[in-house]
């Protein structure tokens, strides 16, 4: 197996950071985003969306989509386990999946396509957009902070697939993006500083 990666992307971030908690070790090939490398055909060959990451499998097939890539390697790899062990568990995860990806990152990807300089050549920015999408995700920041308040970690009392998915959306957000999200949140802010102490943050 290889994984296609691009190491300041979020996407690829959240494979790796996965990758890193349950010990898994695979060669990644970089893929350069900035010298559009991921739109070549020989890459598009691999997935016609040209977006990172894919995972290769040695018979060639490629699977791409983050979170499809990591429940494809729990299931080669089933401890310890990050989403979940329990139907409910299980649910509660798929939940805050499909809630960050939905409520964070579209909107975080917004503002990045409509409101950063590195995207102004991609298409033709919207800046009413940015400014939305802002606020879609300042709500989705609050949303964060409840449910943290009542759990250690997003999907409950565990550390999931859905902490490393959230990590590499909510740093990608406050620093390349430049949605940094407010100071008062103090429950998103106490779990930010633990995920980001754990090893696999540096992945
Ligand atoms: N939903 C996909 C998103 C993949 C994606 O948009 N990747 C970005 C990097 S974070 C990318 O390759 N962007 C370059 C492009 O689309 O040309 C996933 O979860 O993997």
């Amino acid at each position: 197996m290889k994984l296609y990666d691009y190491k300041a992307a979020p996407n690829p971030r959240r494979v790796r950071i996965y990758m890193a908690e349950k010990g898994i070790d695979i060669p990644l090939i970089p893929v350069d985003i900035m010298k559009r490398e991921q739109k070549s055909p020989d890459f598009l060959a691999k997935n016609p969306l040209g977006s990172l990451p894919v995972l290769e499998l040695a018979d060639g097939t490629c699977i791409s989509e983050s979170v499809a890539i990591c429940r494809y390697l729990e299931a080669l790899y089933p401890e310890p386990p990050l989403f979940g062990r329990t139907a409910a568990e299980k649910a509660r995860i798929e939940m805050w999946l499909r809630r960050i990806e939905l409520n964070v990152m579209v909107p975080v990807g917004m503002v990045w396509a409509h409101g950063h300089p590195l995207t102004a050549s991609l298409l033709k920015q919207i800046p009413e957009a940015a400014e939305q999408n802002r606020k879609r995700v300042h709500l989705a920041y609050k949303l964060l902070n409840e449910q943290l308040s009542g759990a250690a970690f997003i999907a409950g009392p565990d550390y999931t697939v859905a902490d490393a998915v959230l990590l590499a959306t909510l740093d990608f957000a406050n620093g390349l993006v430049g949605v940094p999200y407010e100071s008062c949140l103090t429950h998103l802010k106490r779990w930010h500083g633990e995920v980001l102490a754990r090893p696999s943050a540096a992945a």
